[in-house]
């Protein structure tokens, strides 16, 4: 399997996240990106090629102009006002403010974002940007006839919507490879999203939409990240309605509860009869991850990967989340090697 991989991903470095009353430091950090490539390589998982730059447009099909033009910007604005540390947000346009967006650059950012989970350095911008370039370039192999590609995106993007960041996410990357597979002429694409929590950004940016079918299995948000979306009754509307699939679980599921789950979400995604299924990977649902609550070991990560590739779809694999990062390379090429094992033997 052909993987995409930008070295960018290094200029994203942020300091430090408040978790559970404590500032420390960034659980999304370069060295899980570097230990996905390891195990790329150490697999002889396939050629790893760097991305094309398809430019700004592809971005903006899912961004608004101004949030891309003001998540550029925001660092130069930071640095002119001699700042060198992190640019975070503290102040959201929560009910009882006003979600009008004020012309400093805190207030500005506090419009478009929705958590201080997604720190700006000088580099962010760079990183993010190069991020969707990798998915755009997966995406752009897959149209070219390859069966699957891996995006190796960092930083992620599942939890950012059209105009706001949080989450560690600053684009899209899986929204913004689905569409291009749309406006490259394909005429419906499905999503599924693994990763341990709910993919908020990418459900709102399809939600009223039956082009784009979005299933996701995650944290119950009762009691976990990002908590205001991710209900099992948020089944999409106005044409949306029936095209969004929320599997919410408790906190210590396994892989009998998970699988469960992935087979009601691959039995919606076969209904839809999709072009193309685009994966968001997120590998943080390991037992052993330091800020998730399910337990799959490493081997059900193959399995995983067998039965999405049962849906029998041309797939992109996007890089999400993952924090336990010594595993995080054998836990994210398990799910492709499945994959690919599921696909020679023709299960
Ligand atoms: N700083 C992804 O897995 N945790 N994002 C809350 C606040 C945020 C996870 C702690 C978890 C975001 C892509
Ligand atoms: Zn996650």
């Amino acid at each position: 399997m052909l993987t995409i991989y930008s070295d960018d991903h290094r200029l994203h470095h942020g300091r430090c996240e408040l978790i559970d009353g404590q500032l420390l430091p960034c659980f999304e950090m370069p060295s899980r990106a570097d230990h996905v490539l390891e195990r790329v390589q150490a697999r002889q998982l396939g050629e790893v090629r760097g991305p094309t730059d398809f430019g700004r447009a592809p971005l903006q099909r899912i961004h608004s102009a101004a949030y891309l033009d003001f998540f550029e910007g925001a660092w130069a604005r930071w640095a002119q006002l001699g700042r060198d540390g992190d640019l975070l947000p503290f102040t959201w346009p929560a009910r009882t403010l006003r979600a009008l967006k004020p012309t400093s650059l805190l207030g500005e950012l506090g419009y478009y974002s929705f958590d201080a989970g997604a720190p700006i350095t000088a580099g962010t911008w760079q990183a993010a940007y190069s991020a969707a370039q990798v998915a755009l370039t997966a995406q752009a192999a897959i149209e070219q006839g390859a069966p699957a590609a891996f995006a190796l995106c960092r930083p992620p993007g599942h939890h950012a919507a059209a105009e706001v960041m949080g989450g560690y996410c600053y684009l899209n990357n899986a929204a913004i490879a689905a569409q291009a597979f749309l406006d490259h002429g394909r005429r419906k694409v499905a999503i599924l999203d693994v990763d341990y929590h709910h993919g908020n950004g990418t459900q709102d940016i399809f939600y009223a939409r039956n082009d784009v079918l979005f299933a996701s299995i995650h944290g119950d948000p009762q009691a976990e990240f990002p908590f205001f979306l991710g209900y099992a009754d948020e089944t999409g509307e106005g044409a949306g309605l029936g095209y969004n699939f929320n599997y919410p679980l408790p906190a210590g599921s396994d892989w009998t509860a998970w699988s469960a789950a992935l087979d009601q979400a691959c039995e919606r995604i076969a209904g839809f009869d999709a072009d193309v299924l685009v994966v968001s990977l997120g590998v943080d649902t390991f037992k052993d991850d330091p800020i998730s609550q399910f337990k799959l070991d490493s081997s059900d990560y193959l399995a995983m990967g067998e039965r999405i590739a049962r849906l029998g779809k041309p797939t992109l694999f996007v890089m999400e989340g993952g924090y336990a990062v010594a595993e995080i390379g054998i836990n994210s090429v398990n799910v492709l090697e499945g994959f690919q094992r599921a696909q020679s033997s023709g299960a």
